[in-house]
């Protein structure tokens, strides 16, 4: 018999659509968009519905696996969870508890995958990865200008009279907005895309800037420098809500419009049509995630912040500088889930130095890795530092769906279920407000387990299996108690499917930030006292012609590294046939210089490593620009972080995954 659920989807998106799952005999058939979810409206892209192949696929891990001899070999889980659980109090009692790393991503957008810091507090607290792939720099910049990162609600976007996506390749990353975008634009609405790539939201753009990578903090500063000049600055928002405005003065008159120019490779005019934009409020403006993956990334975002802030789009209807939304995690009770007061020792190593940390540990050396919900193999910048470190430790226990680039180099494997296996609740921190319901479906395949069910039975075995004597149920209810007075409970959300956190739709509105002046602050006291300088900058990426000549001359052009259309990160490559190769995509001037023809097969490469894939020629591209998608697997040609540098950005230990010289040859027939 063929049923209908409502579900969610699980992927690290924007969007966290809720999903209509047909089921049928016990199996998921189809994946569809949910049409009573607000945001959804029906509408989901290629990797929700492909959630159907990853749960379907002959390619699932179905039993635990263990290395023997170079090979894997199936193991039962009770021999698995023994001797995982054996070694990890032997580690205990040798080294301590922070000889074992945990490494993790966020690729399930659970509430109760927040359950593995609960077994590594209560285990005693292990080496935790501070900072982020994704958003650590933006996330911190915003944190040190408003107090914290939020956005506006998605249909306040029909209060704007022009929309500025700056760096947000919403088309293929945030399809919703993408809808919201065609609707706005029918009424007359006008907008703005700033980016290097010319894609599919740039096409439909009124305006397209095409500005060189990792330059846009010079393009705010050229358009804040032209709104002063033409008076357009909201004086009444500057004098009574901000702190620090004298140093971005300061800073303004420290460079000139001509400079500008010349750094951003974007005309002037741009930037005084840019300035009128601004000071015809309420414009609103999306920022991405890309072009804070630079060295100089903290302080671009603060100061695209600075521009919407002396415009006097902030607080304000169809305004916002709309960046994370981190309004929607601080509704949970995550506390009452990790239990943080559990942990009696604790070491991190950053997000971009794992590898770095693991290699150089001592007192004490690593001992284990755990990984789960990521793939740091092909997701981690520098990869084959990364590899070398994760093949220097002792015992690497992987818990995934498929035997990934990460899976292929543990000791133990241990299969995991996918999301209509197992019942959660799913929120992401990025666009909207929307908690979804996802009940379990199906029966899990051969072996397969919950990562829940896998901490309870090695908490058990460790001594502390009364911190894991929950049900599934009654987690989900400790992570919503802090909801419950606003009506949201579990019982509602199983009935309702979605509910709306109480979130503020236009934030800041009563100019109450949360910062330690309680203004928007220009200069950060944040910043300051933890030792940095929260003042505004001129700051270049580190690898530019500005920063590093030498390096820029070697290597002339710049890499960036964007998420793939069909796949998220590296979870769908291995489905999509036409995906598994290699595709390098080159601005039309380098395939000019370097006689590069479309389908060619070339070596992009620098002194961290090399990629060869096949060229595509990009017509529009800011000139000297590459781009290889993100994800790729090693059997596939392999991921593009061979190239990357695993710098971190000026603050909140963000990545530089897009600060990355390169250079390019023709392999020629014959090679
Ligand atoms: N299809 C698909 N969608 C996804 C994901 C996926 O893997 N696949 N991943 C999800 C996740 S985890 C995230 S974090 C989001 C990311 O969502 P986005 O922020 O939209 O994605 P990115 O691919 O990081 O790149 C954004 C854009 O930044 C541009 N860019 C790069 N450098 C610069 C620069 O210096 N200046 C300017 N102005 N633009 C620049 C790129 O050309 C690109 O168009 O997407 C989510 N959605
Ligand atoms: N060069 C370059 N690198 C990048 C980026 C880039 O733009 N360029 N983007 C960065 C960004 S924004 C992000 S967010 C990261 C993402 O980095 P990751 O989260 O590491 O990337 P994914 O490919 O999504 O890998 C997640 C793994 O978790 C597994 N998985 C899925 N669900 C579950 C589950 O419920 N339990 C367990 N145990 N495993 C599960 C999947 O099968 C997959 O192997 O990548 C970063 N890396
Ligand atoms: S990946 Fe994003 S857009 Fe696609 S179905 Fe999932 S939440 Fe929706
Ligand atoms: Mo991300």
């Amino acid at each position: 018999m063929e049923e209908i659920h409502i579900s969610s989807c699980p992927l690290n998106c924007w969007d966290t659509c809720g999903l209509k799952v047909t089921v049928k005999d016990g199996k998921v058939m189809k994946v569809e968009g949910d049409e009573t979810h607000p945001i959804t409206q029906g509408k989901i892209c290629g990797r929700g519905r492909m959630l159907e192949a990853r749960t379907n696929s002959k390619e699932r891990l179905l039993h635990p696996l263990k290395k023997v001899n170079g090979q894997f070999v199936r193991i039962s889980w009770e021999q698995a969870l023994d001797e995982i659980a054996e070694k990890m109090k032997e580690i205990k009692n040798i080294y301590g508890t922070t000889a074992v790393l945990h490494s993790h991503d966020y690729a399930n957008n659970g509430l109760l995958k927040n359950l593995d810091q609960r077994f590594f507090h209560c285990y005693g607290g292990v080496t935790e990865l501070a900072g982020s792939l994704c958003w650590g720099a933006g996330i911190e910049a915003q944190t040190w200008d408003f107090g914290s990162s939020y956005s506006h609600a998605p249909e306040d976007i029909y209060n704007s009279k022009q929309v500025v996506v700056w760096g947000r390749n919403v088309a293929r990353t945030n399809m919703h907005l993408f809808q919201h975008l065609l609707a706005v634009k029918k009424r007359g609405t006008k907008v703005i895309v700033i980016d290097p790539l010319f894609h599919q939201t740039a096409q439909m753009a009124d305006l397209y800037v095409s500005v060189k990578p990792g330059m846009d903090g010079f393009l705010a500063i050229g358009i804040m420098k032209e709104i002063l000049r033409l008076g357009l600055e909201d004086r009444a928002f500057i004098e009574q809500h901000t702190v620090g405005f004298d140093d971005v003065v300061t800073l303004l008159e420290s460079i000139t419009i001509d400079e500008i120019e010349r750094i951003t490779e974007v005309d002037r005019s741009v930037m005084t049509e840019l300035a009128v934009i601004y000071g015809n409020r309420p414009t609103m403006t999306y920022l991405g995630l890309g072009m804070q993956r630079y060295a100089n990334g903290g302080n671009t975002i603060r100061l695209i912040d600075a521009l919407v802030a002396i415009s006097g789009n902030i607080g304000i209807p169809g305004g916002g500088a709309n960046f994370g939304n981190l309004q929607v995690s601080q509704s949970f009770n995550i506390k009452a889930l990790t239990l943080p007061e559990r942990k009696t020792a604790s070491r991190t190593f950053t997000m971009m130095k794992q590898a770095e940390g693991i290699l150089q540990a001592k007192n004490p050396e690593i001992k284990m890795i755990i990984v789960t919900c990521g793939n740091p193999l092909t997701q981690v910048p520098n990869t084959h530092l990364v590899k070398k470190a994760f093949q220097s430790v002792e015992t690497v226990v992987v818990f995934d769906q498929f035997m990934t680039d990460t899976a292929e180099l543990a000791d133990y494997v241990l299969p995991t279920t996918t999301v209509f296996e197992e019942e959660d609740i799913y929120y992401s921190s990025m666009y909207h407000a929307y908690v979804n319901y996802g009940p379990a479906l199906v029966e899990p395949p051969g072996e397969a387990k919950s990562d829940l069910w896998i901490w309870t039975q090695l908490a058990n075995r460790l001594g502390f299996g009364d911190d894991f004597a929950f049900t599934r149920e009654e987690f989900l209810k400790m992570g919503l108690r802090s909801l419950e007075r606003y009506g949201i409970t579990l019982e509602r959300l199983k009935k309702e499917k979605h509910m709306l956190l109480p979130v503020q739709p236009v934030p800041w509105s009563d100019y109450q930030f949360q910062t330690p002046s309680g203004k928007y602050e220009f200069t950060s006291a944040l910043a300051e006292q933890k030792g940095m300088n929260g003042t505004l900058q001129i700051m270049y990426p580190a690898e530019s012609a500005f920063a590093n000549p030498t390096l820029a001359e070697k290597y002339p052009y710049q890499l960036l590294t964007i998420h793939p259309l069909r796949s998220n990160h590296s979870q769908h490559y291995h489905l999509i046939e036409p995906m598994q190769s290699v595709k390098i995509e080159v601005s039309k001037d380098i395939a000019e210089e370097k006689g590069l023809a479309e389908g060619d097969m070339a070596r992009v490469f620098n002194d961290r490593g090399e990629l060869i894939g096949k060229v595509k020629i990009l017509i529009k591209a800011h000139p000297k620009t590459i781009n290889v998608d993100e994800g790729q697997w090693q059997k596939f040609g392999g991921s593009v972080n061979v190239l990357t540098s695993d710098r971190e950005s000026d603050n909140g230990q963000g990545s530089t995954l897009y600060d990355c010289l390169v250079n390019i040859e023709k392999i020629s027939e014959s090679q």
